[in-house]
């Protein structure tokens, strides 16, 4: 595989972490980014020795959003016949390892879709979420009309969405979209503690928690619950539930191995 140039990789211990780096554009979405991000995504995925992943940007962009000067000329033909937007897009859904978004600066637009593809959003006090393509004479294409309602409720999301005015991170932890604010040079330190303790927990275990959770979101209740008890009835055939419990009990680490 080819090295990728708009976006860095790297590890610490069991976490895999992805910073978006297109500095000059703040981070703008393109076709390139996005595939070199699946790309590197899919890698983690299948490496047993990463057991979570964050997806950072810089100081001053999470993402400013898709590429505006890529986007401009697009006809309807273009987007419709290449499906642009879900054609690279939809690899991060398939990502079964939790991917926490580490954002600082600007989130807005794609930017702010990709945050909330992730499992759950850490803020820096810095951070400024929007969906400003109203402004654009264009609507949210990646999820931002399904998953912002789902996160802030109906009448934030509307007045997000509407007006296209920025939410700070007060206001994005206030409202539900993000799970916790720290001081911006603190950010990583934030997220690569959440990442560590997932890491260290049972890989089976987090894949459910994380699919279970997910599920939260696209079903019925019922099938919600019923899904969530199979998968807990399932953990039950692992060696890391038998280790964990064990260990409990007997007042000592437990030692997953992941099985
Ligand atoms: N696309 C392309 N270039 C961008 C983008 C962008 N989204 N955002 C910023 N840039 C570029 C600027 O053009 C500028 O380039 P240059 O230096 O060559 O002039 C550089 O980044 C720095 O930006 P600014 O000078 O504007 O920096 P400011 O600090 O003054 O402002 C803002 C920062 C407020 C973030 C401002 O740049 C801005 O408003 N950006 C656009 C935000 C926006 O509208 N985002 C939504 C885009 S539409 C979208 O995301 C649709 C998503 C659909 C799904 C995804 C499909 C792929």
């Amino acid at each position: 595989s080819t090295t990728p140039e708009l976006i860095l990789v790297r590890t610490e211990g069991r976490v895999g972490i992805i910073t978006l780096n297109r500095p000059k554009q703040l981070n703008a979405l393109n076709d390139q980014l996005m595939n070199e991000l699946g790309a590197a995504l899919k890698a983690f995925d299948a490496d047993d020795g990463i057991g979570c992943i964050i997806l950072t940007g810089s100081e001053k962009a999470f993402a400013a959003g898709a590429d505006i000067g890529a986007m401009a000329t697009y006809t309807f033909a273009d987007v419709y016949k290449g499906d642009y937007i879900t054609r690279n897009w939809e690899t991060i859904r398939s990502i079964r390892k939790p991917i926490i978004a580490a954002v600082s600066g600007f989130a807005l637009g794609g930017g702010c879709e990709l945050a909330m593809m992730c499992d759950f959003i850490i803020a820096a006090d810095n951070a400024k979420f929007g969906q400003p393509e109203i402004k654009l004479g264009i609507i949210p294409g990646a999820g931002g009309t399904q998953r912002l309602p789902r996160a802030v409720g109906k009448s934030k999301a509307m007045d997000l969405a509407l007006t296209g005015r920025m939410m700070d991170a007060t206001e994005a932890e206030r409202a539900g979209l993000v799970s916790r604010v720290v001081p911006l040079d603190k950010l990583m330190d934030e997220a690569l503690g959440a990442a560590l303790t997932i890491a260290g927990f049972s890989q089976v275990a987090v894949m459910a928690a994380k699919e279970a959770v997910n599920k939260a979101f696209e079903g019925t209740l019922a099938d919600g619950v019923m899904f969530e008890r199979r998968l807990f009835h399932a953990l039950f055939a692992t060696a890391d539930q038998k280790e964990g419990m064990a260990a409990f009990l007997e007042k000592r680490a437990p030692n997953f191995t992941h099985q």
